[in-house]
């Protein structure tokens, strides 16, 4: 059986999602960010880079959201999460993955997390004020070329879809209005009423 090491409020709940989002059965294990348990040598030994999420599979453990979520729905296909028969419409969903990984997460990754790029308190608070403005311009783009309703892909449901609302639950906190994105809010509210979100955010309570 797969195993899901996630935390709560992290981009954990994309792949957490999808995993629920296929019916099958899965494990999960839940780590403590306040006890910074993700650099425990037991979870080093998991995943070297101290981080969430991970998922152990009878061939290995994989890390990285985007890889994760490709190799859920490619693992249960009856499950229909990505377009599999069709490799142009399979590379949009990865190029999707890729944009919130490497450059919408990062953003975000600005407010709490600056000293991975810096050394100075004050470099710390001038990253995070940025962070509204790059998270708005993310969305804002988001918005008008990407998500092309009612899911991200159109009209089939994707992996794309759990891994948007995972990183737009951090709007608030970012200080950015999720209104302000009329397409976005309504994905938001429709993906808060699916059983397989309500799983997922059961199970991480
Ligand atoms: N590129 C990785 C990023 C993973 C990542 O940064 N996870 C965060 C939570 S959202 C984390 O574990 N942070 C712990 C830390 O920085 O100590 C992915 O998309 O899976």
């Amino acid at each position: 059986m797969l195993k899901l090491y996630v935390a709560p409020g992290t981009c954990a709940l994309a792949s957490h999602i999808a995993l629920a989002e296929t019916g099958a059965a899965y494990a999960i294990e839940k780590l403590s960010f306040k006890t910074n348990q993700q650099n425990s040598p037991e979870y080093l030994a998991i995943n070297p880079k101290g981080r969430v999420p991970a998922l152990v599979t009878e061939q290995g453990i994989l890390t990285e959201t985007p890889a994760m979520l490709a190799y859920i729905a490619q693992r249960f296909p009856q499950a229909r999460l990505a377009p599999l028969d069709d490799i142009f419409a399979f590379a949009e969903v990865q190029s999707f993955t890729s944009y919130l990984c490497s450059t919408v997460h990062i953003a975000h990754a600005h407010k709490m997390r600056g000293y991975r790029w810096a050394n100075e308190e004050s470099s710390f608070a001038d990253m995070k004020t940025k962070v509204p403005e790059t998270m708005g311009a993310c969305f804002a783009l988001i918005e008008q070329k990407m998500l092309r309703a009612p899911w991200v892909m159109g009209e089939q449901y994707t992996i794309c879809d759990p891994y948007l609302f995972t990183i737009a639950q951090w709007l608030e906190g970012d200080g950015v209005d999720i209104n302000a994105f009329p397409k976005v809010a309504d994905h938001f509210k429709r993906m808060s009423d699916r059983p397989a979100v309500q799983k997922a955010l059961a199970e991480l309570a």
